[in-house]
Protein backbone atom coordinates (compact mmCIF):
# COMPACT_ATOMS: atom_id res chain seq x y z
CA UNK A 1 0.00 0.00 0.00
CA UNK A 2 0.99 3.32 -1.21
CA UNK A 3 1.87 5.47 1.96
CA UNK A 4 -0.42 8.66 2.61
CA UNK A 5 2.64 11.12 2.77
CA UNK A 6 5.09 12.06 0.47
CA UNK A 7 7.94 14.11 0.57
CA UNK A 8 8.23 17.01 -1.27
CA UNK A 9 11.67 17.56 -3.70
CA UNK A 10 12.49 20.91 -2.44
CA UNK A 11 12.88 19.75 1.15
CA UNK A 12 13.78 21.31 3.32
CA UNK A 13 11.57 24.04 2.49
CA UNK A 14 13.22 26.94 4.75
CA UNK A 15 16.67 26.48 6.27
CA UNK A 16 18.44 28.68 9.22
CA UNK A 17 20.74 29.81 6.07
CA UNK A 18 17.38 30.88 4.01
CA UNK A 19 16.50 33.38 6.55
CA UNK A 20 16.50 37.23 6.30
CA UNK A 21 19.09 37.25 9.37
CA UNK A 22 21.41 35.35 11.08
CA UNK A 23 19.49 32.83 12.99
CA UNK A 24 20.48 28.83 14.65
CA UNK A 25 17.54 26.94 14.00
CA UNK A 26 13.99 27.01 12.07
CA UNK A 27 11.36 24.74 13.23
CA UNK A 28 8.05 23.08 14.23
CA UNK A 29 5.57 26.13 12.60
CA UNK A 30 2.21 26.00 12.82
CA UNK A 31 0.39 26.76 9.72
CA UNK A 32 -3.15 27.61 8.39
CA UNK A 33 -4.61 29.98 5.88
CA UNK A 34 -4.37 33.72 5.72
CA UNK A 35 -5.88 36.34 3.30
CA UNK A 36 -5.53 33.46 0.58
CA UNK A 37 -1.98 32.51 1.47
CA UNK A 38 -0.26 29.73 3.49
CA UNK A 39 1.39 31.30 6.78
CA UNK A 40 3.48 29.53 8.73
CA UNK A 41 4.45 30.96 12.48
CA UNK A 42 7.96 29.94 12.27
CA UNK A 43 9.83 28.51 15.30
CA UNK A 44 12.93 30.86 15.24
CA UNK A 45 15.94 29.79 17.38
CA UNK A 46 18.57 33.19 17.45
CA UNK A 47 22.46 32.62 17.98
CA UNK A 48 21.50 33.00 21.59
CA UNK A 49 19.43 30.19 21.94
CA UNK A 50 16.22 32.45 22.84
CA UNK A 51 12.70 31.24 20.94
CA UNK A 52 11.27 34.14 18.67
CA UNK A 53 8.12 34.03 16.27
CA UNK A 54 8.06 34.92 12.74
CA UNK A 55 6.18 34.64 10.00
CA UNK A 56 6.33 33.40 6.61
CA UNK A 57 3.76 33.31 3.76
CA UNK A 58 3.41 31.46 0.43
CA UNK A 59 1.12 31.77 -2.75
CA UNK A 60 1.84 28.46 -3.53
CA UNK A 61 2.78 26.92 0.19
CA UNK A 62 6.04 25.94 -1.14
CA UNK A 63 8.08 29.33 -1.70
CA UNK A 64 8.10 31.64 1.19
CA UNK A 65 8.67 34.85 2.42
CA UNK A 66 10.22 35.38 6.08
CA UNK A 67 9.25 38.57 7.40
CA UNK A 68 11.87 39.79 9.37
CA UNK A 69 10.65 41.05 12.28
CA UNK A 70 9.16 38.62 14.98
CA UNK A 71 5.68 38.99 16.11
CA UNK A 72 4.44 41.34 18.43
CA UNK A 73 3.36 39.08 22.02
CA UNK A 74 3.35 40.94 25.22
CA UNK A 75 3.36 38.56 28.30
CA UNK A 76 0.42 36.78 29.57
CA UNK A 77 -1.05 37.67 32.88
CA UNK A 78 1.42 34.56 34.17
CA UNK A 79 4.41 35.70 32.77
CA UNK A 80 3.57 38.86 34.93
CA UNK A 81 3.57 36.84 38.11
CA UNK A 82 6.28 34.34 36.92
CA UNK A 83 8.50 36.22 34.54
CA UNK A 84 8.91 35.46 30.30
CA UNK A 85 8.14 31.93 29.89
CA UNK A 86 10.23 30.18 26.91
CA UNK A 87 7.43 29.56 24.43
CA UNK A 88 7.56 27.19 21.76
CA UNK A 89 5.53 25.51 18.63
CA UNK A 90 2.65 27.20 18.37
CA UNK A 91 -0.54 25.63 16.60
CA UNK A 92 -2.76 27.98 15.08
CA UNK A 93 -6.64 27.03 14.76
CA UNK A 94 -9.54 29.82 12.83
CA UNK A 95 -12.21 28.66 15.04
CA UNK A 96 -15.86 28.28 12.95
CA UNK A 97 -17.71 31.63 12.93
CA UNK A 98 -15.20 33.32 14.80
CA UNK A 99 -13.19 36.43 13.25
CA UNK A 100 -9.77 35.56 15.50
CA UNK A 101 -7.28 33.22 14.97
CA UNK A 102 -6.29 31.48 18.57
CA UNK A 103 -2.71 29.79 18.81
CA UNK A 104 -1.78 27.25 21.41
CA UNK A 105 1.80 27.35 22.48
CA UNK A 106 4.26 25.24 24.65
CA UNK A 107 5.48 27.74 27.62
CA UNK A 108 8.74 26.97 29.26
CA UNK A 109 8.42 28.02 32.99
CA UNK A 110 11.95 27.58 34.01
CA UNK A 111 12.19 25.58 37.39
CA UNK A 112 7.94 25.16 37.34
CA UNK A 113 7.81 23.51 33.99
CA UNK A 114 6.11 23.56 30.58
CA UNK A 115 2.60 24.78 30.47
CA UNK A 116 0.63 25.71 27.73
CA UNK A 117 0.22 29.68 26.77
CA UNK A 118 -2.67 30.81 24.52
CA UNK A 119 -3.26 33.59 22.14
CA UNK A 120 -5.44 35.42 19.96
CA UNK A 121 -4.51 37.52 16.90
CA UNK A 122 -6.58 38.61 13.52
CA UNK A 123 -3.55 39.74 11.35
CA UNK A 124 -0.68 38.11 13.33
CA UNK A 125 1.48 41.30 13.40
CA UNK A 126 -0.08 41.96 17.30
CA UNK A 127 -1.05 38.72 19.16
CA UNK A 128 -3.08 39.48 22.64
CA UNK A 129 -2.64 36.57 25.93
CA UNK A 130 -5.58 34.73 26.91
CA UNK A 131 -3.42 33.53 29.81
CA UNK A 132 -2.10 29.80 30.57
CA UNK A 133 -4.51 27.54 30.33
CA UNK A 134 -2.69 24.76 31.90
CA UNK A 135 -0.67 24.08 34.92
CA UNK A 136 2.62 22.09 34.78
CA UNK A 137 3.42 19.73 32.73
CA UNK A 138 2.01 19.80 29.83
CA UNK A 139 2.09 20.78 26.56
CA UNK A 140 1.08 19.59 22.68
CA UNK A 141 -1.98 22.14 23.28
CA UNK A 142 -4.05 21.75 19.79
CA UNK A 143 -7.47 23.45 19.77
CA UNK A 144 -10.23 22.06 17.69
CA UNK A 145 -11.42 24.37 14.40
CA UNK A 146 -14.91 24.07 15.79
CA UNK A 147 -16.84 23.34 19.00
CA UNK A 148 -17.95 20.10 19.89
CA UNK A 149 -21.49 19.86 21.61
CA UNK A 150 -21.14 23.64 21.92
CA UNK A 151 -17.95 23.61 23.60
CA UNK A 152 -14.33 24.50 22.68
CA UNK A 153 -12.44 21.32 22.28
CA UNK A 154 -8.67 20.82 22.88
CA UNK A 155 -6.22 18.02 22.52
CA UNK A 156 -3.19 18.07 25.07
CA UNK A 157 -0.41 15.92 26.54
CA UNK A 158 -0.14 16.14 30.34
CA UNK A 159 3.08 14.22 31.01
CA UNK A 160 4.79 12.76 33.36
CA UNK A 161 8.18 13.17 35.36
CA UNK A 162 10.19 11.57 32.68
CA UNK A 163 8.41 13.61 29.83
CA UNK A 164 6.21 10.62 29.10
CA UNK A 165 2.35 10.86 28.54
CA UNK A 166 -0.04 10.44 26.21
CA UNK A 167 -2.80 13.10 24.06
CA UNK A 168 -6.16 13.87 26.23
CA UNK A 169 -9.19 15.88 25.23
CA UNK A 170 -10.53 18.95 27.51
CA UNK A 171 -13.96 21.29 26.95
CA UNK A 172 -13.98 25.09 27.83
CA UNK A 173 -16.88 26.84 27.38
CA UNK A 174 -14.76 30.23 27.56
CA UNK A 175 -11.11 29.24 26.23
CA UNK A 176 -9.86 29.44 30.27
CA UNK A 177 -11.68 27.66 32.20
CA UNK A 178 -11.06 23.57 31.02
CA UNK A 179 -12.19 20.10 32.67
CA UNK A 180 -14.23 16.99 31.36
CA UNK A 181 -10.85 15.50 30.35
CA UNK A 182 -10.67 12.19 28.80
CA UNK A 183 -7.64 10.05 27.28
CA UNK A 184 -7.36 8.89 23.95
CA UNK A 185 -6.34 5.21 24.55
CA UNK A 186 -4.13 5.03 21.82
CA UNK A 187 -1.89 1.11 22.18
CA UNK A 188 1.46 1.41 22.91
CA UNK A 189 3.15 0.78 20.21
CA UNK A 190 7.32 -0.08 19.20
CA UNK A 191 7.29 3.63 17.98
CA UNK A 192 5.08 5.36 21.08
CA UNK A 193 6.70 3.67 24.20
CA UNK A 194 7.76 6.61 25.80
CA UNK A 195 4.69 10.14 24.85
CA UNK A 196 2.62 10.76 21.88
CA UNK A 197 1.09 14.68 21.49
CA UNK A 198 -1.08 16.03 19.03
CA UNK A 199 0.42 18.11 16.02
CA UNK A 200 -1.73 19.48 13.19
CA UNK A 201 -4.96 21.14 13.99
CA UNK A 202 -7.69 18.58 13.57
CA UNK A 203 -9.25 17.91 10.27
CA UNK A 204 -12.95 16.96 9.86
CA UNK A 205 -13.93 14.57 7.50
CA UNK A 206 -16.94 12.32 7.43
CA UNK A 207 -14.97 9.16 9.21
CA UNK A 208 -14.21 11.34 11.94
CA UNK A 209 -11.34 13.88 13.06
CA UNK A 210 -8.74 12.95 10.94
CA UNK A 211 -5.71 13.54 13.50
CA UNK A 212 -2.05 13.91 12.66
CA UNK A 213 0.47 13.46 15.42
CA UNK A 214 4.18 12.51 16.96
CA UNK A 215 4.81 9.77 19.17
CA UNK A 216 7.95 8.66 20.23
CA UNK A 217 10.68 5.62 20.97
CA UNK A 218 13.90 5.54 22.04
CA UNK A 219 17.11 3.88 20.57
CA UNK A 220 20.30 2.85 21.67
CA UNK A 221 21.18 6.49 20.82
CA UNK A 222 18.08 8.90 20.06
CA UNK A 223 14.95 9.05 21.25
CA UNK A 224 13.22 8.91 17.77
CA UNK A 225 9.95 11.19 16.52
CA UNK A 226 7.43 9.53 14.14
CA UNK A 227 4.47 11.13 12.91
CA UNK A 228 1.16 8.89 12.58
CA UNK A 229 -2.29 9.21 11.61
CA UNK A 230 -5.47 8.54 13.07
CA UNK A 231 -9.41 8.81 13.09
CA UNK A 232 -11.66 9.84 15.98
CA UNK A 233 -15.54 10.01 16.98
CA UNK A 234 -16.63 13.47 16.15
CA UNK A 235 -18.70 14.14 19.00
CA UNK A 236 -16.23 12.61 21.29
CA UNK A 237 -12.36 12.56 20.02
CA UNK A 238 -11.28 10.63 23.21
CA UNK A 239 -12.76 7.07 21.02
CA UNK A 240 -10.62 6.09 18.65
CA UNK A 241 -11.99 4.94 15.09
CA UNK A 242 -8.90 4.05 13.42
CA UNK A 243 -5.28 4.16 14.57
CA UNK A 244 -2.87 2.13 12.42
CA UNK A 245 -0.05 0.88 14.01
CA UNK A 246 2.56 1.78 11.21
CA UNK A 247 3.81 5.32 11.50
CA UNK A 248 3.40 7.51 8.18
CA UNK A 249 6.40 9.50 8.21
CA UNK A 250 9.83 8.16 10.23
CA UNK A 251 13.23 10.40 10.29
CA UNK A 252 14.79 9.18 7.01
CA UNK A 253 16.74 11.95 5.17
CA UNK A 254 20.03 13.91 6.36
CA UNK A 255 17.62 16.83 6.83
CA UNK A 256 15.82 15.05 9.66
CA UNK A 257 18.78 13.05 11.02
CA UNK A 258 21.32 15.15 11.22
CA UNK A 259 20.77 18.57 13.24
CA UNK A 260 20.28 19.93 16.66
CA UNK A 261 18.30 16.64 17.67
CA UNK A 262 18.54 14.09 15.58
CA UNK A 263 15.99 11.99 14.26
CA UNK A 264 12.76 14.05 14.67
CA UNK A 265 10.03 14.82 12.55
CA UNK A 266 7.71 17.22 14.10
CA UNK A 267 4.52 18.70 12.71
CA UNK A 268 2.37 21.40 14.65
CA UNK A 269 0.49 22.12 11.23
CA UNK A 270 -1.08 21.07 7.80
CA UNK A 271 -2.83 23.29 5.41
CA UNK A 272 -5.18 21.78 2.46
CA UNK A 273 -4.45 23.51 -0.80
CA UNK A 274 -6.97 25.15 -3.42
CA UNK A 275 -6.37 21.71 -5.01
CA UNK A 276 -6.93 18.93 -2.56
CA UNK A 277 -3.21 18.56 -1.66
CA UNK A 278 -2.69 18.35 2.32
CA UNK A 279 0.64 20.12 2.82
CA UNK A 280 1.88 18.66 6.16
CA UNK A 281 4.67 20.90 7.13
CA UNK A 282 7.31 19.52 9.98
CA UNK A 283 10.56 20.43 11.55
CA UNK A 284 13.42 18.17 10.82
CA UNK A 285 15.78 17.32 13.44
CA UNK A 286 14.77 20.25 15.27
CA UNK A 287 16.67 22.50 13.15
CA UNK A 288 14.90 23.10 9.30
CA UNK A 289 11.11 23.21 7.91
CA UNK A 290 10.65 20.39 6.03
CA UNK A 291 7.15 19.39 3.54
CA UNK A 292 5.42 16.13 3.33
CA UNK A 293 2.29 16.00 1.11
CA UNK A 294 -0.68 13.79 0.89
CA UNK A 295 -4.94 14.24 0.43
CA UNK A 296 -7.38 14.21 3.80
CA UNK A 297 -8.94 11.37 1.31
CA UNK A 298 -5.82 9.37 1.08
CA UNK A 299 -5.04 9.62 4.93
CA UNK A 300 -8.49 8.56 5.84
CA UNK A 301 -8.37 5.63 3.52
CA UNK A 302 -5.10 4.76 5.19
CA UNK A 303 -6.54 4.85 8.76
CA UNK A 304 -9.42 3.21 8.05
CA UNK A 305 -7.63 -0.09 5.77
CA UNK A 306 -5.02 -0.53 8.09
O1 LIG B 1 13.31 17.67 20.30
C1 LIG B 1 12.17 17.07 19.78
C2 LIG B 1 10.92 17.78 20.26
O2 LIG B 1 10.93 17.79 21.69
C3 LIG B 1 9.77 18.33 22.29
O3 LIG B 1 8.66 17.54 21.90
P1 LIG B 1 7.43 17.20 22.86
O4 LIG B 1 6.57 18.42 22.87
O5 LIG B 1 6.75 16.04 22.27
O6 LIG B 1 7.98 16.89 24.21
C4 LIG B 1 9.57 19.78 21.84
O7 LIG B 1 10.59 20.56 22.42
C5 LIG B 1 9.62 19.91 20.33
O8 LIG B 1 9.67 21.27 19.98
C6 LIG B 1 10.85 19.22 19.75
O9 LIG B 1 10.77 19.20 18.35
Amino acid sequence: MKLPLVRHPKNPLITPEDMPFRCYTVMNAGATMFEGKVLLLLRVEYCDRTQHFHVATSEDGINFTVCPDEINYPLSITEEHIGPATRFDMRITKVEGEDRYIVFHAAWMNNLGCGIGTAETKDFVNFTPLGHISQPSNRNGVLFPEKINGMYARLDRPQDVDESGGMWVSYSSDLDFWGHSMPILLPRMAWYTKKAGAGAIPIKTPHGWLLIYHATAPTCSTLNYYLGAMLVDLNEPHKIIAAPTEFILAAEKDYECVGQTPNVVFTSGAVEMPDGILNVYYGGADTRMCLAQGTVAELVDYCLKK
